[in-house]
């Protein structure tokens, strides 16, 4: 049967590519999105290890009821992949709240909904691996990403912690910081951006909007590698806990750890 998966904005993109990978090396795949039907659209013919599942990670109570079903009816969940995720795009203060805190429900209050369903079935088996797709606007922001990368951030801070909290029982954490892939992500379907208008910005603003727009369907990162990267990591007794992938994610990171070097050396002259 191979190992079962489990993974959460399958009916596209990224997630989609991971489930296609999954199930190429002979893996049991749970593809889930809001809409079952969105994933049976995305596979097109049937497959018997390929199962897919409604599941909007924002609904908790849902989440652990398809961890439960997954892990009866499979005897257990091998590797979760915590992929699903949108963005806002735009500067700060031409967000309301709720858009803010919408960024939040899914990005990180839901990720961690399908965390909380998953890990006690990981426990239980004291054995297990969470595949979660943060970015590299998890590690650094930019004007246009603040309110993203602030849930992003998140992201990473909690699953750094948790990770060392649940390595002592056997389950393993990798977090996935990609450039820009070429997927849906900026069009429309699944971005959105600030609603308020902000005559301050509204030069940067648009200078923005122009910046994605060019940069939809044009990114530099293959989504099918990755996926492929992330199904061989998968496989390996030695999971790293990051894995930064693409040119631009790489160069960005570095920069910003020269940065933050730079500013601790400075901190420590100024002590
Ligand atoms: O995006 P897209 P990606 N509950 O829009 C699902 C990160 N990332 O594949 O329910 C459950 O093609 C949605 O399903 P549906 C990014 O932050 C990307 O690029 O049918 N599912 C769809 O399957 C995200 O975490 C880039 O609408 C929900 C999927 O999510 C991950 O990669 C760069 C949902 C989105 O597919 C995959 O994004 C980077 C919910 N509430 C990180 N809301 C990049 N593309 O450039 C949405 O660094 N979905």
């Amino acid at each position: 049967m191979g190992m079962v998966w489990l993974i959460t904005g399958a009916s596209r993109g990224l997630g989609r590519e991971i489930a296609r990978a999954a199930l190429d090396s002979g893996e049991t795949v749970v593809a889930t999105a809001r809409s079952a039907d969105a994933v049976r659209h995305a596979f097109g013919s049937d497959n018997p290890r390929l199962h897919p599942l409604a599941l909007d990670i924002v609904d908790g109570e849902a989440a652990k009821s398809v961890a439960a079903e997954v892990a009866a009816r499979f005897g257990g969940i091998d590797v979760l992949v915590n992929n699903a995720g949108y963005a806002e795009l735009g500067f700060f203060e031409t967000f309301t709240d709720a858009e803010v805190r919408r960024q939040f429900e899914v990005n990180l209050f839901g990720t961690m909904n399908v965390v909380r369903a998953v890990a006690p079935h990981m426990r239980e088996r004291r054995s297990g691996l969470i595949v979660t797709i943060s970015s590299v606007s998890g590690l650094v922001s930019n004007a246009g990403g603040a309110v993203y990368s602030a849930s992003k951030f998140a992201v990473e801070g909690w699953m750094e912690g948790f990770a060392q909290e649940v390595a002592p029982l056997g389950i393993r954490s990798l977090l996935v910081e990609p450039g820009m892939l070429r997927t849906e992500f900026m069009n429309g379907k699944s971005a959105s951006f600030g609603s308020i208008d902000i005559p301050d910005y509204a030069e940067a603003v648009a200078q923005f909007r122009a910046f994605v727009d060019g940069a939809n369907g044009n990114q530099p990162g293959d989504p099918t590698l990755l996926a492929a990267r992330i199904v061989a990591l998968a496989s390996q007794d030695e999971v790293p806990s990051r894995f930064v992938f693409g040119d631009d994610a790489r160069q960005w990171v570095s920069a910003k750890v020269d940065r933050l070097r730079q500013e601790i050396a400075r901190s420590e002259d100024r002590t």
